[in-house]
């Protein structure tokens, strides 16, 4: 079967003279307008970034190359005896557009596997973290030392031809993603269990050997969860905090590790990524509080005392979003087969029931529906995963199969390095002729 990196240079060709073409015939055309509301609140609705895996329709909720998770779901190739799609099928489509043959996933999970072994010295920074420090902070500084394995940076270094750049960015993300269930699972194993970590299989897929890894290799729902959750975490298009810093950083040149490491840094933020350990906490807070009374009454009750306290509901709102999220709903259904009586989830269900009204009610935020961390946490507790403060790091593993491939493409367009206009307010308020 064709390889992965096969496909994508074969590709390439026709990609860049279809982008050439376009910017040679529009390149002038005007793409939107910024209000100075834009400037001052997050660049919200900016159209300044391409972004080619994925397309984010605020109602409707993320496509992949043009799939919904449902299609994806449907068409991406599937692990003997399973029914979630494995996410190494997701990041072929997300780098080449293409849907890979059950072979081509079966070969990029014997290469990850294959190229999945840590440096002594890494191994050996991880373990000498205090189990005091975030997992997160763990888990992007050990990133950052897996620069030093960077072939793009010893090529680039040497002095390579900008046409060669993509090849190495592909080398650099494919060993880095290889590597990251070891570098996850021995910060989960230090942190929370007796820090031995089970080996990769090198006949299994990705997903299976992190949750091996983690210690959950002998449940095979779980298993299938990790399957799912690592699709769905992947990309949420260009501009959300991690895709965007890991992009801005590799527009330096800097390698796919000091990259990603810095989108990581981005994703353990409370209101980016960090946001899937506030909801179990948050969730465990309400249920210690109201006990088993989960009536609508008392839901409510614990909406306002969050709101009223100047806290934000975690798991609800979106900066693009304004419909249900789809990654909650394809994680709704997972509970919906597997643990329809947790008794965390009928808390989580309840919760959604009730949140929205509330949140509407309050009239600030734009979105009062569910994000894809509003479910996640339930879902991992259930199967004993209960750890919190660990759960942004199975996002991280997961948004690195999605901004990568990103990056490989940065490389392979020959992006420039990234540099908007900034002006001081004294500027801005003569640009909008204020008196
Ligand atoms: N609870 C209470 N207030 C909320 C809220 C929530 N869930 N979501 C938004 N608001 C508030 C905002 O804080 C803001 O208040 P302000 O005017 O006093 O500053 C106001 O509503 C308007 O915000 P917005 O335009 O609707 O949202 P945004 O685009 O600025 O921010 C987000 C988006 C996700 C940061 C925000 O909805 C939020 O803080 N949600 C809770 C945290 C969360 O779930 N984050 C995860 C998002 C998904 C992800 O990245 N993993």
């Amino acid at each position: 079967a064709k390889s992965l990196k096969d496909t994508f240079a074969a590709k390439l060709p026709e990609e860049l003279e279809k982008i050439k073409k376009l910017r040679k015939d529009y390149g002038s055309k005007v793409v939107g307008e910024v209000t100075l509301d834009q400037v001052y609140g997050g660049a919200r609705g900016i159209k300044s970034l391409v972004w080619e895996g994925s397309v984010l329709d605020s109602e409707e909720g993320i496509r992949f190359r043009g799939k919904t998770i449902p299609e994806c779901q449907e068409v991406l190739p599937k692990a003997e005896g399973g029914s979630e799609p494995l996410p190494e099928g997701l990041f072929w489509l997300l780098l080449t557009g293409e849907v890979p043959s059950e072979q081509q996933v079966r070969d990029l999970s014997a290469e990850w596997a294959a190229r999945s072994d840590l440096p002594k010295f890494v191994e050996e920074l991880i373990d000498r973290c205090p189990s005091d420090l975030h997992p997160m902070a763990q888990f992007s500084l050990a990133v950052t030392a897996l620069e030093h394995g960077s072939e793009f940076a010893k090529a680039y270094a040497k002095g390579i031809n900008k046409k060669e750049y993509w090849g190495y960015t592909f080398e650099d993300s494919m060993n880095l993603i290889a590597k990251l269930p070891n570098v996850a699972s021995r910060i989960y194993r230090n942190v929370y269990k007796d820090g031995k970590v089970a080996a990769i299989q090198k006949d299994k897929d990705y997903s299976f050997n992190l949750a091996n890894q983690l210690g959950f290799g002998e449940n095979k729902d779980f298993i299938e969860l990790m399957r799912l959750y690592l699709t769905i975490h992947t990309d949420h298009e260009g501009g959300n905090v991690s895709a965007h810093t890991t992009h801005l950083v590799g527009s330096a040149l800097s390698s796919p590790y000091l990259s990603l490491s810095a989108g990581l840094q981005g994703l353990a933020g409370p209101l980016h990524g960090l946001a899937n350990q506030e909801v179990l906490n948050w969730l465990q807070e309400m249920k210690k509080t109201i006990g088993n009374d989960l009536s609508d009454e008392s839901i409510k009750k614990y909406l306002w005392d969050t709101l009223h306290g100047g806290r934000v509901v975690p798991g609800y709102g979106h900066a693009v979003l304004r419909k249900t999220d789809p990654r909650y709903v394809s994680q709704r259904e997972f509970a919906l087969k597997h643990l329809p009586d947790d008794p965390m989830f009928k808390l989580v269900s309840q919760v959604y029931k009730i949140a929205p009204g509330v949140l509407t009610e309050h009239g600030k935020t734009k979105n009062p529906y569910p994000n894809v961390d509003a479910h996640s946490g339930v879902l991992l507790q259930y199967y004993g995963l209960t750890e919190a403060s660990y759960y942004t790091v199975l996002f991280g593993v997961s948004r690195a199969l999605g901004v990568l491939p990103q990056l490989i493409i940065d490389r392979a367009y020959g992006m420039p390095i990234e540099r908007p206009k900034s002006l001081d307010s004294k500027s801005f308020a003569k640009l909008v002729g204020a008196q």
